[in-house]
């Protein structure tokens, strides 16, 4: 590892200088071509979720971690990543939960995007539906946390409105 990325490292993570090298070793020795293909995190990260089907709900977390978009997380992206699910500040962590819901990255959720999100979710549970559907759940949730009414809910928005509906983070408590 270059010394300049070891560097970046250790501002942007929780980690250790020690811990970086020894988690980059290990990741050489799981990935040698340095890098996680979706389909190799989507085979990890499912085990997160035994039950059904937790393949469009991993699409989305794979998304807010391969920053650069090319469809593979390399080693930053990945020790960012667990940085933020292992060691991430509440706050972080909230960040994050919006990043997923906020599909096309323009720092606003839209009730389409908030829906599309409930439906990956949905997939998640075997139980029986509630009968509400994904649409219905994210006009009520947006009602709820969108202050300034312009059907759109912002960071800020989300972030005040979180305790109303706690809802939104409830598949993001695996790790805990
Ligand atoms: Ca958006
Ligand atoms: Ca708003």
């Amino acid at each position: 590892m270059k010394e300049d990325d070891l560097k970046d490292l250790k501002v942007q993570t929780q980690f250790t200088e020690e811990e970086l090298k020894l988690w980059y070793k290990n990741f050489l020795e799981d990935y040698p071509n340095g890098i996680v293909t979706k389909d190799e995190f989507k085979s990890e990260y499912t085990k997160f979720f035994p039950y059904g089907d937790a393949s469009s709900f991993v699409d989305h977390i794979f998304r807010t971690f391969d920053k650069n978009n090319d469809g593979v997380m390399n080693y930053k992206e990945f020790i960012v990543a667990l940085s933020l699910t292992a060691k991430g500040t509440p706050q972080q962590k909230l960040r994050w939960a919006f990043a997923i819901y906020d599909i096309d990255n323009s720092g606003q959720i839209d009730v389409e995007e908030m829906a599309e999100i409930f439906k990956a979710i949905e997939k998640l549970n075997t139980g029986p539906s509630d009968g509400v559907s994904p649409m219905e759940k994210a006009k009520s949730v947006l009602k709820e946390m969108d202050v300034d009414s312009d059907g759109q809910i912002s960071i800020e928005e989300f972030i005040q409105g979180i305790n109303r509906c706690p809802s939104l983070l409830k598949p993001l408590d695996m790790e805990q």
